[in-house]
């Protein structure tokens, strides 16, 4: 059975009119809820109060990016009150992605085509990369817990239209089960994972990245190409890998391709579960490895291969870790050289690398700025920590006691960043926003009659129901400045195209060099791959035979 609205689309299950009440402990039930410590690290929050007119047409846009890869807990023992737990390891790429959302929105706010007469906010929030803290977020969404967000219903302030995120698969699995419940809005950017295509279980997620099915093909299509008839198979421990290779067995195997070993990372770093995976590659005959996982999960293991001395393999990357600086090292190329995987459509975004360069802690345009400069320079803010940072000013260990000056310029360093030679995801969190503010400006400008609801009538742009928002995402087409036509699937999916990338050495760093396509929506001539361009790290230079 399929929810699908038609003409007038009817809210699987009815939005609640009330909000998610807020929950105290239940052994202190009396006393109000003290002013917590933010559970949820809002890393940033553009709101116009006070910019606009009485009327205050403004709405807000979610966004949760894992601007940290990991968390500690902090709570040691069971016996205590419940902390939310903190995270560490910061992430420049995802910077690089929140940018994008910020310039999104900064951009269609100065247009005149787009919702001339809205604003649009956002609140971005922190998903450390963990489903724990998505599910937090997701809830000050829809609870206004940190007080600046309002409830999503609430249309005193400015109501929160849709959320662009989680982020990975596993954290977008975890929120859309709960904005399902509201059939609240949501645009993944990058959870490219089959199963959320599935509208009986996920009725309000979208994506602006192609589902992982169509990945698993190419690459069953691309081990064929190659006559390549034995392979080894690595996946992370969470539904990206899972499904991603579990797709990709059944489609080789159909072709009668036998996969020598299929393993799984661990989740948590653990030096026997990588262990048993560099045994298993010493001594496997074969040279192909596929590995579908994210550059966050992969890292011990692409350093135990290189440390272990893992020679002669020819690996195949899924998409989320190709264009990695943590794993494109060029210490690692003897070692993975010659990589071949998929990349999503890139554009260059206009403007997009001065508005990256525009950022400085004293701007004073949010407190992670202190944390990314900290990171970036490996100095320290001692000024700054004791009020800024939650964690009582200690400075971690990775970071060294050089203060910053401030007058340290991101134009010296190389840093991920400011990278702007591969921006797929990025662009994708860009078309992510766009099509959130194509569906509202579209329902903006519903004809008073004959509009798509009951007897013709039309929602209220700054008081509508989450799910008729719904509807004008689902129908929404337009093209975006790079000529890419934007428009959904009935599964909210968008058409399956990669770039296929191969990781070659010049000008004294790696690149990622395109040597053919993959496009999954046209007929049989969909795997386009040019042999001479590739770079193959073996010991004659040519294409690996498999056993
Ligand atoms: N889908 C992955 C997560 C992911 C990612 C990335 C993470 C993708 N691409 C690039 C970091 C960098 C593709 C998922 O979980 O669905």
């Amino acid at each position: 059975p399929k929810p699908t609205p038609k003409a007038t689309p009817k809210p699987t299950p009815k939005p609640t009119p009330k909000p998610i009440p807020k929950t105290t402990p239940k052994t202190t039930p009396k006393t109000a809820p003290k002013p917590a410590e933010p559970t949820c690290r809002l890393i940033g929050k553009f709101d116009l109060h006070g910019f606009l007119d009485a009327k205050n047409r403004q709405l807000i846009l979610g966004g949760m990016f894992p601007l940290h890869s990991r968390i500690i807990l902090q709570n040691e023992t069971g016996d205590e009150e419940p902390k939310s737990p903190k995270c560490e390891d910061f992430n420049f790429r995802s910077l690089r992605w929140t940018r994008a959302m910020m310039l999104a929105i900064k951009e269609i706010n100065n247009r005149k085509d787009i919702l001339p007469k809205i604003s649009l906010g956002y609140q971005i929030y922190d998903s450390c990369f963990t489903i724990s803290k998505s599910v937090e977020c997701t809830l000050a969404y829809l609870t206004g817990q940190n007080e600046t967000t309002p409830n999503f219903r609430c249309s005193a302030g400015a109501p929160l239209a849709a959320v662009i995120g989680a982020g990975g698969s596993a954290l977008s699995i975890a929120t859309a089960r709960i904005l399902g419940l509201y059939y609240f809005p949501q645009m993944g950017y990058a959870s490219s994972c089959s199963v959320l295509s599935d509208k009986f279980q996920f009725p309000s997620f979208h994506r602006t990245i192609p589902n992982d099915d169509f990945q698993s093909k190419a690459m069953a299509k691309m081990v064929i190409y190659f006559g390549w008839t034995w392979v080894g198979a690595i996946a992370a421990d969470d539904d990206y890998g899972k499904y991603g290779i579990k797709r990709f067995k059944e489609e080789v195997e159909k072709m009668g391709v036998c996969v020598a070993f299929s393993l799984t990372l661990p989740r948590l770093y653990n030096k026997d579960g990588v262990k048993e995976i560099i045994t298993a590659l010493q001594k496997y005959k074969g040279k192909v490895i596929i590995v579908f996982s994210s550059d966050i999960d992969l890292v011990p293991l692409m350093e135990a291969v290189v440390e272990s001395n893992v020679t002669d393999k020819t690996w195949i990357a899924s998409e989320a870790w190709i264009t990695s600086d943590k794993i494109a090292k060029l210490e690692y190329f003897s070692h993975l050289g010659g990589t071949i995987g998929f990349g999503i459509r890139r554009a260059l975004i206009p403007g997009f690398e001065k508005f990256l360069y525009d950022i400085h802690p004293e701007k004073g345009d949010d407190e992670l700025v202190y944390e990314f400069w900290e990171n970036a320079f490996n100095c320290t803010w001692h000024s700054k920590r004791k009020w800024i940072y939650t964690d009582n000013s200690t400075i971690p260990k990775h970071i060294s006691n050089k203060p910053c000056t401030g007058n340290e310029k991101l134009k010296d360093i190389n840093n991920t960043y400011t990278d702007v030679s591969e921006l797929r995801i990025t662009y994708s969190v860009y078309k992510a926003v766009y099509t959130v503010a194509h569906a509202l400006h579209n329902l903006d400008g519903c004809i008073p009659k004959q509009g798509p609801f009951e007897r013709g009538t039309c929602a209220s742009i700054l008081d509508f129901e989450p799910w008729q928002l719904m509807y004008y995402l689902k129908h929404v087409k337009f093209k975006t400045f790079a000529d890419e036509y934007m428009t959904f699937d009935e599964h909210g999916d968008v058409a399956g195209y990669y770039d296929i990338l191969n990781w070659q050495v010049y000008d004294g760093k790696i690149n990622f060099v395109k040597i053919g396509q993959y496009n999954g929506s046209i007929g049989s001539y969909d795997l386009v791959i040019k042999n001479e361009t590739i770079f193959w790290n073996t010991d004659t230079g040519k294409t690996p035979v498999s056993v």
